[in-house]
């Protein structure tokens, strides 16, 4: 019989932990599993003149083919609710208000109940409309005038169908609109909602400034 004689060498090791290699598969969805998701809430409203492009902007940033090719006029407020993710794991549910901007519509303060308490006015503008740049101011007014008490409401002037803009001395040109803004301290937006172009900037700005305010500690605002 033969007698098989193994050197130490040849003895393999049991155990030995720097050679331990371990893959752990975590499931996509294990993530929202171990951090929470944050849902916050904001309250945008949308106005401007008649066809200056405010249902076609609120549509076309949801999708590319929601685009309204043919005019229809906004009979009274219409409320949609656009989730935007402002971090992963943080969501802010926009509800946006798309105002009527015939004045039939809007005759005798008919819409006023709804201007109360925004956190943002998005105030759109056609750039080859120079009137429906002008009657930004008489929106605006008339938006804070309804909610007095509201002093954080923030404005966003969004200059919308940059794809008509031409040489043309009467259209609104960018530097006219973002000095108007500036100077009265709005954030200045440009989309054209036909191209698809620039018309999630306005949404994701008032996502992230929602998740901004809500990370803010709390104003004191009376001493006992
Ligand atoms: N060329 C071009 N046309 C646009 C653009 N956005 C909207 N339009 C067109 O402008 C017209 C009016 O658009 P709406 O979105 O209905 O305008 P509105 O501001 O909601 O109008 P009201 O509901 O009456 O207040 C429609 O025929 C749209 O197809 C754009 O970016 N470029
Ligand atoms: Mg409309």
């Amino acid at each position: 019989m033969q007698q098989n004689s193994l050197s130490h060498e040849h003895v393999p090791k049991l155990f030995d932990a720097s050679d331990l290699h371990i893959t752990i598969t975590v499931p996509d969805n294990a993530i929202s599993q171990i951090t929470p998701q944050v849902i916050l809430r904001s309250k945008c409203l949308v106005v401007g003149d008649a066809a200056c492009g405010k249902t076609s902007l609120v549509k076309s940033f949801s999708s590319k083919e929601d685009f309204p090719a043919k005019y229809s006029m906004t009979t009274q407020v219409d409320l949609t609710v656009k989730t935007v993710a402002a971090l992963q794991n943080i969501d802010v549910d926009l509800f946006v208000y798309d105002v009527p901007g015939q004045s039939i519509f809007n005759r005798d303060g008919l819409q006023t109940y709804h201007y109360k308490d925004a956190s943002y006015i998005l105030c759109v503008f056609d750039v080859s409309s120079r009137r429906s740049f002008e009657q930004c101011a008489a929106w605006i007014n008339a938006v804070t005038a309804a909610s007095p008490g509201n002093k954080n409401a923030e404005i966003l002037l969004v200059a919308n169908k940059v794809d008509l803009r031409q040489k043309n001395s009467q259209f609104v040109d960018s530097v006219e609109g973002k000095e108007y803004a500036e100077s009265r301290g709005y954030k200045y937006f440009e989309c054209s909602a036909k191209k698809h172009q620039g018309v999630e900037s306005p949404f994701q700005y008032m996502a992230n400034q929602t998740h901004e305010k809500y990370n803010q500690p709390p104003k004191v605002t009376h001493k006992i």
